[in-house]
């Protein structure tokens, strides 16, 4: 029996939710709201989610849950066991989660107009208290976040080269390829996927996505191959 503990919106849900969906798992959704952190932090002390329940195990963080997956369900890989493509994964995997992802964080939660439009879908099911007092204190929560990373100090003019430049960066890597590593699905354009399919919640970043024809096809590629859920929220 897979869980799949969750929070809305997450970005980071994507690479687990489409791997288990390519390889035909069956698992359930649990989405945790943010007034539930005591509850989050039982289970990961780290606070973070997504985490893997498997048979009662947790796996906490979703890159060792994608590393655990595999392991446990090595049919239809998704992490190359050639050592310079598995090498490549990782790397494209973790420059989306620890770059990309402060790019969507910031754009969706803190700028004017994305803003509005995102906090409300990510606390609509917290209590009525909540869902007041959040979308007066994510933003400000979020902009401290990324100010410290460093990209919240920058105009929204040059997040969006910033931006650019990255979603380009996977257009020329998609020159004569179907897939970011090697020559079919991993998990390195699953983890990026899921940082795109984020930046396209951000108006301007969206505009960006759709400039560029061979990542929206590639896009349309992952949805494809990995969209059919198997999963029953919960
Ligand atoms: N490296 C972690 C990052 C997960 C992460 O940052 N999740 C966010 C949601 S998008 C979270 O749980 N934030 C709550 C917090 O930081 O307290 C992973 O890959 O799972």
């Amino acid at each position: 029996m897979l869980i799949l503990h969750q929070f809305h919106l997450s970005p980071y849900n994507q690479k687990l939710q489409r791997m288990l969906n390519y390889k035909g798992i069956p698992y359930t959704e649990k989405y945790w709201l943010l007034g539930e952190r005591k509850q989050v932090r039982a289970m990961n002390p780290v606070g973070k989610l997504p985490a893997l329940e498997h048979d009662g195990k947790i796996v906490a963080d979703s890159t060792d849950a994608a590393h655990y997956i595999e392991e446990q369900f090595p049919h239809s890989p998704m992490i190359p066991a050639e050592p310079d493509l598995r090498g490549q994964v990782h790397v494209f995997e973790d420059w989306a989660d620890e770059s990309l992802y402060f790019y969507e964080m910031h754009l969706r939660f803190t700028t004017p107009g994305n803003r509005e439009r995102n906090i409300p879908r990510m606390v609509e099911h917290e209590n009525r208290f909540l869902r007041w007092l959040l979308p007066r204190v994510i933003p400000g929560g979020i902009a401290r976040i990324t100010a410290t990373q460093g990209i919240g100090r920058k105009s929204i003019d040059q997040l969006l080269i910033d931006v650019q430049r990255h979603v380009r960066a996977v257009d020329d890597l998609l020159t004569g390829a179907d897939w970011l590593v090697g020559n079919r699905i991993t998990l390195a354009d699953l983890a990026v996927f899921g940082m795109f399919q984020a930046l396209q919640d951000a108006d301007m970043a969206a505009d960006i996505i759709t400039r560029f024809p061979r990542v929206c096809s590639w896009l349309q590629r992952i949805e494809q191959n990995t969209g059919t859920p198997t999963s029953q929220p919960s």
